[in-house]
């Protein structure tokens, strides 16, 4: 086998792993036919040079010493975990661990985090799993008030939240009855009463369709399965209301005035395999009228399945064919769209067409109007579908007007004129819709850009998440990263500042000003109820159940020697006296697989079975002082 050939920086070589990737997906019939570029239009306006060289004097360069102007916080796909990069530097800050185990911080080891994750009968975690797509925070007055973010998991169908003062997950709740929860959106303001304009709700998609319930009933007829949109409470986490609905959800929006939330559905034709999921020649966008459904729960108009209490209002079409009474309203859009986003001006949404070159541009008040029986058809809320170029997935906004999707086939990301794209669906001939293409490397899913989704927007800078890096980075075998691409949408042209990279493998992401990120320094050690004091420090015991209360101050542990015997079972709590910012210690105990840190004044547990024994340097894993190393205690298990 000749590896010596280094082909990597082979344009040829790289376009033809391009093509073999686009050639696999027609070769396994996977829309073959439709990415085979249904409506491909040749006389698109010419590409701008590829932007394979950064410029000059980059504008990414944050000197050492200086701090970032943004935090980009983004999930990490099947990881599990979310991360947060300062931009436009592109330096990672901190991964947050939340569906996957961690050794570093101990998430998934400690009781406390356990308890979050959740357990079963004999203390081990339910899921060791995670699948994060979509990071979302918290709005006030229809920008971030810094509180909270959530982030779905789409194989165990959880929603979790992010403390960002903290930036730690402190509560999960699994979504009853859904499978495949994909979209997640915070509503931004309440639907009834706009005094209310924080988010209290985060909504939820269920992709895939499963029977209801799913305990092995019409596991043969997929026509009687279903899927539920989902709405969680933002304080207590509890799911407070599900919808069902025809066809599937994906991503999901929400309106600036609360009274919107809205989900792209690819699969219209409730098929159960990939032909039948393209038969339909248009897709819809599902918008939920809130209001409604909540004054269906309220007047105890639901049904539940299975053993869940939560109540589920029937979304169908069948039942929500009258206006006046109707919860859902299905717009039809390009075929099997990827992304529903809503415009910084509250006006629009706008659905990407995926198999379709097109994007969909939703006027809210139309269907606003639908509702309110002034509007004949949900298809007359459509205000533009411009052709944008081949397999766009996700649009983001800079706050002028404009639109940047991303287009996965043609590898670029379009910007495109929301105002003139309507003009031109009206009839003007000469409205210029598509204003620039720029070359990405290589195939982009999702972007975001610098507060892209808040009525902030202000068009600084757009992440592109492109899934193949291929030449772009030093290979690293097999597996590459991903490349994150920064362009500075500031000016007139698009201008790529940087390639960042990511571990695989990030989808969504927002980008936020720092001024709205406040973090705590340290922690309140009354705010953890088992904290150790100097009076229960020590060991105490009920017959087998030992409590070892131990306390760190650099750099020494409380106690030099802890002793147990064989077959206790043990809790070893401990708590970080030192009140030094970022002054952190951890606490490993050799073959117990125990790993965990305590930050200043917090405190953490574990529990295990003392099941061998012999001595283990219970030591700090953390550099916290010159004396790190020595800060150890032997650990004596008795036989
Ligand atoms: S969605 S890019 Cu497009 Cu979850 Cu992954
Ligand atoms: Cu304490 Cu290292
Ligand atoms: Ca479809």
């Amino acid at each position: 086998m000749d590896s010596s050939k280094d082909d990597s920086k082979d344009e040829a070589h790289i376009t033809a792993s391009r093509r073999g990737f686009l050639g696999r997906s027609a070769a396994m019939g996977l829309v073959g036919v439709s990415l085979g570029l249904a409506g491909c239009k040749e006389d698109a306006p010419a590409k701008t040079a590829s932007a394979g060289a950064p410029a000059k004097g980059a504008a990414n360069e944050v000197a050492p010493g200086q701090l970032d102007d943004y935090y980009a916080f983004t999930s990490a796909g099947h990881g599990g975990e979310a991360r947060v990069i300062g931009l436009p530097s592109g330096r990672t800050l901190k991964r947050i661990p939340v569906f996957n185990i961690d050794c570093m911080v101990g998430w998934g080891i400690t009781n406390e985090s356990k308890a979050i994750m959740g357990t079963k009968a004999d203390g081990s975690l339910k899921y060791i799993t995670g699948d994060t797509h979509h990071v979302h925070a918290s709005y006030k007055d229809g920008t971030y008030d810094g509180r909270f973010m959530w982030v779905n998991d789409k194989i165990h169908s959880r929603l979790a939240r992010i403390r960002m003062d903290t930036m730690e997950c402190d509560k999960i709740v699994q979504l009853p009855n859904v499978m495949g929860f994909h979209g997640i959106f915070p509503d931004k303001c309440d639907p009834v009463d706009a005094k209310i304009n924080y988010t209290t709700r985060v909504f939820c998609g269920g992709e895939f369709s499963i029977p209801l319930p799913n305990d092995g009933r019409d596991l043969d007829d997929p026509s009687k399965w279903g899927a539920l949109f989902s709405c969680v409470d933002a304080s207590t986490m509890e799911v407070r209301w599900q919808v069902r609905v025809d066809g599937n959800m994906d991503l999901v929006a929400t309106s600036y005035d609360g009274k919107f939330a809205a989900s792209n559905q690819y699969n219209t034709e409730n098929a159960a395999d990939l032909a039948g999921m393209m038969a339909a020649e248009r897709d819809a966008c599902v918008f939920f009228h809130v209001a409604r459904i909540e004054q269906l729960v309220k007047a105890g108009k639901f049904t539940t399945i299975g053993a869940s209490k939560v109540p589920v209002v029937d979304g169908r079409k069948a039942a929500n064919a009258d206006p006046a009474t109707a919860v859902t309203c299905y717009v039809p859009v390009g075929k099997n769209p990827h992304g529903v986003n809503a415009s910084p001006d509250g006006k629009y949404f706008v659905c990407s067409g995926k198999l379709s070159p097109t994007a969909t541009v939703i006027d809210l008040s139309l269907v606003a109007q639908w509702y309110e029986g002034k509007l004949k058809q949900p298809r007359d809320a459509v205000v533009a579908e411009p052709e944008i170029g081949l397999g766009p997935l996700h649009t983001a906004f800079d706050g002028k007007g404009n639109a940047y999707t991303s287009l996965f086939l043609d590898s670029q990301c379009v910007k495109w004129n929301v105002a003139a794209a309507i003009a031109q669906f009206k009839g003007d001939k000469n409205a210029k819709v598509i204003i620039e293409k720029m070359d990405v490397q290589y195939q982009p899913g999702h972007n975001y850009a610098s507060m892209g989704e808040t009525k902030e927007a202000d068009g600084k800078y757009l992440n592109s998440g492109n899934k193949f890096s291929k030449d772009r980075f030093l290979p690293v075998g097999p597996l590459h990263p991903e490349t994150e691409q920064l362009i500075d949408i500031s000016g007139a042209k698009m201008r790529l500042v940087a390639d960042h990279t990511a571990y695989s493998e990030p989808h969504d992401g927002i980008i936020v000003r720092r001024d709205i990120v406040k973090t705590r320094q340290i922690y309140t050690m009354e705010d953890f109820p088992n904290h150790v004091t100097p009076d229960n420090a020590g060991v105490t015991r009920h017959g087998n159940k030992v409590q070892v209360r131990l306390m760190s101050q650099a750099p020494a542990y409380s106690m030099p020697i802890i002793k147990v015997k064989k077959g206790d079972e043990v809790t070893l709590t401990l708590t970080n006296y030192d009140k030094v910012e970022d002054l952190t210690h951890g606490c490993a105990l050799p073959t117990y697989n125990i790993n965990f840190i305590v930050n200043p004044q917090e405190t953490k547990s574990v529990t295990f079975k003392a099941d061998h024994a012999g001595a283990y340097w219970l030591y700090c894993t953390h550099f916290c002082h010159a004396l790190h190393l020595e800060m150890r205690s032997r650990f004596l298990v008795e036989a």
